[in-house]
């Protein structure tokens, strides 16, 4: 069912629409950025979570005009809300490798940040270390090209590839994102435990700030900002909320 002309179809139909899961500073208990989340909305079976169609679009190149739709999207939220009083400190956009290394991508990003005219330090662009295996060297470049745009950019699922450590010296980071799977079991499990504290002071160690991903317990919220992890998400504070619920949930919990 899922094959490259139905994706394409709703692509055209406009039926690919950015969730937003509110990031949370867990020190001031308020929301200070969101991540989007694409969702396909199918006429006929619904809400498609994005597994079920990212790597038919990456294997067909349809990420690209998909990926810039998303972050055309994103950065027209954040636009939206802020007329209406609620700025976001921050919109962070997951970029699949195949997007990251493709020839236009640094314009294409320029191209939606002068369309949209949002301040690009708003825009936080989510990597996967993925992109180190396949060209390193071209990858720092794109890096520190779209640095120039002055977006900033977060290393998701840290921890869970094969790169080493080292590319922390190499790569503009600003921020790095401890995957679900070392959060899930805290605080019982002593290896997630080490883990994340590790990555913690890693993040102290090069100045990056460091976000924790799939909090599903204030005993996890609480654990984490004791340990100096001061930034969360997670289904404990909200799923991914369509875009029309998403300013009054963080009214209410600012
Ligand atoms: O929203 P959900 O938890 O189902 O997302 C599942 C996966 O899909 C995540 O790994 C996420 O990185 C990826 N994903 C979600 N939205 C996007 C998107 O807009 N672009 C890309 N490239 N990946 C996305
Ligand atoms: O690959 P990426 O890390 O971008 O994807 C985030 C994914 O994690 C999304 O599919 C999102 O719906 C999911 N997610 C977000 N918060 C939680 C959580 O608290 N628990 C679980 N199990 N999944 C979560
Ligand atoms: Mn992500
Ligand atoms: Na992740």
């Amino acid at each position: 069912f899922f094959y490259e002309k139905a994706l394409r179809q709703g692509i055209e139909n406009k039926e690919l629409i950015t969730y937003f899961q509110p990031q949370i500073c867990l020190k001031a208990n308020r929301v200070i950025g969101a991540e989007a989340l694409v969702r396909w909305l199918h006429p006929e079976m619904g809400v498609v979570p994005p597994s079920k169609f990212i790597g038919i679009s990456e294997s067909t190149g349809l990420i690209i005009p998909l990926g810039r739709e998303i972050l055309a999207q994103a950065c027209r939220h954040w636009q939206a809300w802020q007329k209406q009083g609620f700025e976001l400190e921050r919109i962070s956009v997951n970029v699949s490798t195949i997007q990251l290394m493709h020839q236009d991508f640094v314009s294409s990003v320029a191209e939606v940040l002068a369309e949209t005219g949002i301040n690009p330090a708003v825009l936080e662009l989510e990597v996967t270390e993925s992109f180190l295996l396949q060209n390193e060297q071209q990858g720092i470049e794109v890096l520190y090209a779209l640095k120039e745009l002055g977006v900033a950019l977060s290393m998701d699922d840290f921890g869970t590839g094969f790169s080493s450590l080292s590319y922390l010296k190499k790569l503009p980071l600003d921020q790095l994102k401890i995957d679900q799977s070392f959060v899930q079991s805290l605080p019982d499990d002593a290896e997630d435990l080490a883990i994340v504290e590790a990555i913690i002071a890693v993040g102290k160690a090069v100045g990056v700030e460091v976000i924790a991903e799939g909090v599903e317990t204030e005993l996890q919220a609480k654990f984490l900002h004791d340990k100096g992890c001061l930034l969360a998400q997670g289904f404990g504070f909200s799923r991914p909320l369509p875009p029309e619920e998403f300013l009054g949930w963080c009214r209410s919990f600012n």
